[in-house]
């Protein structure tokens, strides 16, 4: 009982060592119960009883495991070498550490003596392939002599190229954390601390350390929240020196955002997932340091991407020639790369830049990403996954099982389970609602207890009701965003906007049945609908949206988009899928006249509101829950 309690005590201490940073504090994922049986009840229903023992499988079958228990053979017999085998990945470590922190999320929520048994199994494998110094890195532990062909001849030596040893690093980071906080053992955090004491021993700016920055970044925010989670201020002095140093080093190239300083760049270059992970940690340091060059930094690339490189689905990461970002305005449908990795990224960045300034247009970005562009990277039943995802198919492309390189399927079984930590977040007396969707949640605003409950069939539905069940914080503010699709606003950019000429109603907000009346004018700058007072239980806000079907066109521009035309409905964007319409959908065509009515239909077990065109047999269905019933056709934009 003592060792449990110390256990417990060090754990909210240690908790307490570091604050985060960002003038607005997110709820965390722990605080919120997603109702079961809801949409997103039912992504994460299926991550939890798919997804994650899908992954773990996969680890096993695909040798994931073996790669940790053949360094470790080496480690105590040197004489033992194994070959690296083609086709596998020097991050192939990250998929198990991925997976570890995704279960870790579950675990919070639904203790699993079974699945925390089998984490402690993967963790005591892992544990034995670290090298006495705290390197781990099994490409090069398994075999020093013939290590994988991007790990270089020795440590640090081809970081930048492509050896990733930060970059599995910084997942360690992440899911030890994860891990830490979930269970309160310090099994994982203690391996990942000394892995990473190592790194700041030996990757630095001073003699005799390797002058290096990762070659794939993600250890910048890793090392961020190990700094939150331990206090240990030579983390983040760390991360510092790993995004300071870009663009510094021997390897100057857009690809890896290494093509001049960070604090230099306004454009969104190179690989997507590298990208987006670079300015998540930029903004984590920045709120950590008040680093005001990194902050203008991102904003401006923020306001690239989202006025020139974002997708209508909130994909980003054009082509999959480096799986990049292309040009501006280069936006191309049926070859669009938008790996689910990189709408993960997109959703941190938007999710940061949140905390940072208080504005609901990165709540709109984050929405439409997430609604769309990324949990369209994993199947209704989570058994199924897209790497890149496109908005158009000729057919013959669908959801695998896994990939040899399998880093979309682990991200989304880290990204699911830790949803609900994006519903709310609070600065003071103000509670931002930043998502709709049915859930029960205790919270802290001003420090002071407060239960909600949420229920709504949104994205379905745009009725949305918040129940306060318990309120011990007195007065406070609900801050309801008001999403942009509502105010007639698609992107925060003039990127895409409505070609229908209608005008989406303003919402209507009641308390305890009295109405209150919205006005563009009361919306504040913020995009926030405020709501005061001295809130008891029993207490009812009623949120109404409409959601019409409404019609978008891209910016001129966007070549790829010319004459063409998209169907959105709430946050959803729609597509024509084959098995829905007789005719063949490459032949159909709208006009920003086009009216649609909703109907509903079943796919995967699952019903969603199809839009059904009044003048013509067109049916479209959500993108996300596009290829399910079979690799037919599908297209997002349809010409006029
Ligand atoms: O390099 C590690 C991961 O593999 C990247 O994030 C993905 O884009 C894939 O290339
Ligand atoms: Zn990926």
């Amino acid at each position: 009982m003592l060792s449990a309690l110390t256990v417990l005590t060090a754990f909210a201490s240690k908790q307490q060592t570091a604050a985060h940073g960002y003038p607005i504090n997110p709820v965390p994922f722990t605080s919120v119960k997603v109702s079961p049986g809801t949409f997103w009840g039912q992504r994460l229903e299926a991550s939890r009883k798919v997804t994650i023992p899908l992954a773990f499988s996969k680890c096993e079958e695909t040798d994931r495991y073996t790669n940790f228990s053949n360094a470790a053979k080496h480690l105590q017999d040197p004489s033992k070498v194994f070959e690296i085998k083609k086709g596998t990945f020097p991050f192939d470590d990250t998929d198990p550490y991925k997976t570890i922190e995704g279960a870790s999320y579950i675990l919070q929520t639904y203790p699993d003596e079974a699945l925390a048994s089998y984490i402690d199994s993967v963790l005591n494998v892992i544990a034995s392939a670290q090298e006495p110094d705290g390197y781990l890195y099994t490409a090069r532990t398994q075999n020093p002599e013939h290590p994988h062909d991007w790990s270089g001849p020795t440590r640090w030596s081809a970081e930048e190229q492509g050896s990733h040893e930060l970059y599995n690093l910084g997942h360690m980071v992440e899911s030890a954390v994860a891990h830490y906080q979930a269970t309160g053992s310090r099994k994982f955090l203690d391996i990942a601390i000394r892995f990473a004491d190592l790194v700041c021993k030996e990757v630095g700016p001073n003699p005799g350390q390797a002058c290096v920055v990762p070659g794939h970044q993600i250890a910048e925010m890793a090392l961020a929240r190990l700094y939150l989670a331990t206090g240990d201020k030579k983390y983040l002095d760390e991360a510092k020196f790993l995004l300071d140093y870009r663009g510094k080093t021997t390897v100057k190239q857009e690809y890896s955002q290494s093509h001049k300083p960070v604090v230099e760049q306004d454009e969104a270059v190179g690989h997507a997932v590298r990208a987006a992970y670079m300015y998540a940690g930029m903004a984590d340091v920045a709120a950590l340091t008040g680093d005001k060059d990194y902050i203008k930094a991102i904003d401006a690339i923020w306001d690239n991407i989202v006025s020139k490189k974002l997708y209508i689905t909130g994909g980003i990461g054009a082509t999959g020639n480096g799986e990049a970002f292309g040009k501006n305005y280069e936006l191309p449908n049926a070859t669009a790369y938008c790996e689910t990795c990189a709408a993960i990224g997109n959703v941190y960045v938007n999710h940061r830049l949140f905390l940072l300034h208080g504005e609901s247009k990165y709540y709109d970005v984050l929405e439409r990403t997430l609604y769309n562009g990324l949990i369209s990277g994993v199947s209704l039943e989570g058994n199924g996954f897209f790497y890149p995802n496109p908005l158009e198919s000729a057919g013959g492309y669908e959801r695998k099982p896994w990939f040899g390189c399998a880093c979309c399927p682990s991200n989304i079984c880290r990204f699911i389970p830790s949803l609900p930590g994006y519903v709310y977040a609070v600065k003071d007396h103000n509670l931002y609602v930043n998502l709709f969707l049915s859930n029960k949640s205790e919270l802290k605003v001003a420090g002071k207890k407060v239960c909600l409950s949420q229920t709504t069939e949104y994205p379905w539905s745009g009725d949305v009701t918040i129940r306060i069940d318990e309120n011990k914080a007195g007065k406070f503010i609900f801050k309801i965003r008001i999403p942009g699709w509502v105010r007639n606003q698609v992107v925060p950019s003039d990127l895409y906007t409505y070609a229908d000429g209608k005008q989406t109603s303003l919402p209507s907000v009641s308390v305890n049945d009295f109405q209150h009346e919205v006005f563009n004018t009361n919306i504040e700058p913020d995009g926030y609908f405020a709501i005061g007072g001295k809130w008891k239980k029993g207490d009812v806000i009623k949120i109404h949206f409409d959601m019409e079907p409404r019609i978008v066109r891209a910016n001129e521009n966007v070549e790829a988009d010319r004459g063409m035309f998209c169907v959105e409905r709430g946050p959803l964007v729609y597509c024509a899928e084959q098995p829905d319409n007789k005719d063949d959908i490459m032949e159909a065509h709208i006009s920003p006249n086009t009216q649609f009515r909703t109907g509903k239909t079943e796919i995967a077990g699952t019903s969603v509101t199809t839009l059904v065109a009044e003048d013509q047999p067109l049916t479209l269905i959500p993108y996300y829950a596009w290829c399910h019933r079979g690799a037919g056709k599908m297209r997002v934009w349809l010409p006029l």
